[in-house]
């Protein structure tokens, strides 16, 4: 049992009170022969991860901005249901879940060389969109919005298919894309909003499926 001098306690707390923050963290002095060795792969272990720790943080937001643009997109809200895929634009005001939506069934349009921004729900159990052209797919999940974009190059006619099996017919549950020229699709649009500006009746909430665009 060793009696600790008050007096040497006192100036023990002192010290270590004056201690810069880098000497508090340092380790205590090393008295053995391969002490040097630990406190080597402590540190090289330390700068490693501090190293591709930034490295990853650069490529992370450095690939976030550079791709952040979206250079004026077609954006379309897509409904599943078992056993139909409901597809919508936001219309003249630009404003989704309002009464000029243009409203397809099963029947989309996309023009050539510009991006589409996809976003998807579904009523009731999972879906999958999936564009076998265009090698994309995403789950339509009810409850919770996913996304994809591609853009198209060739205008055509194309399938569109549902890829979960999601029920009895969900072999029915196909669609078609038709690609436009953006010439084309124009003409296309200025006709299918006439249309909806004529039909849409804004009485009936079932028009009114779609939601906020959400960013
Ligand atoms: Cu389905």
């Amino acid at each position: 049992m060793g009696i600790i001098s008050p007096v040497l306690a006192a100036a023990t707390v002192v010290n270590s009170k004056q201690m810069g923050l880098i000497e508090r963290m340092a380790p205590p002095e090393d008295i053995s022969v391969n002490g040097n060795l630990i406190d080597w792969l402590f540190a090289y272990t330390t700068g490693m991860n501090i190293f591709f720790f930034v490295l990853v943080c650069i490529g992370l937001f450095g690939f976030s901005w550079f791709y952040r643009a979206e250079d004026n997109p077609v954006q379309v809200e897509v409904l599943a249901q078992q056993w139909a895929w409901h597809f919508r634009y936001a219309g003249n005001d630009g404003i989704f879940n309002t009464e000029d939506d243009i409203v397809q069934l099963n029947d989309l349009r996309l023009p050539t060389d510009r991006k589409v921004v996809i976003q998807v729900l579904s009523k009731d159990v999972i879906h999958s969109l999936y564009f076998p052209n265009a090698r994309r797919k995403v789950d339509a999940i009810p409850g919770r919005l996913t996304r994809m974009w591609w853009e198209p190059t060739k205008a055509g006619t194309w399938d569109i298919a549902c890829a979960e099996m999601c029920g009895t017919y969900h072999y029915r549950m196909k669609a078609s894309l038709t690609t436009y020229s953006q010439e084309d699709f124009a003409v296309w649009l200025a006709e299918a909003q006439e249309k909806a500006l004529q039909e849409n009746d804004p009485e009936n909430p079932e028009l009114f499926w779609g939601w906020k665009w959400q960013y």
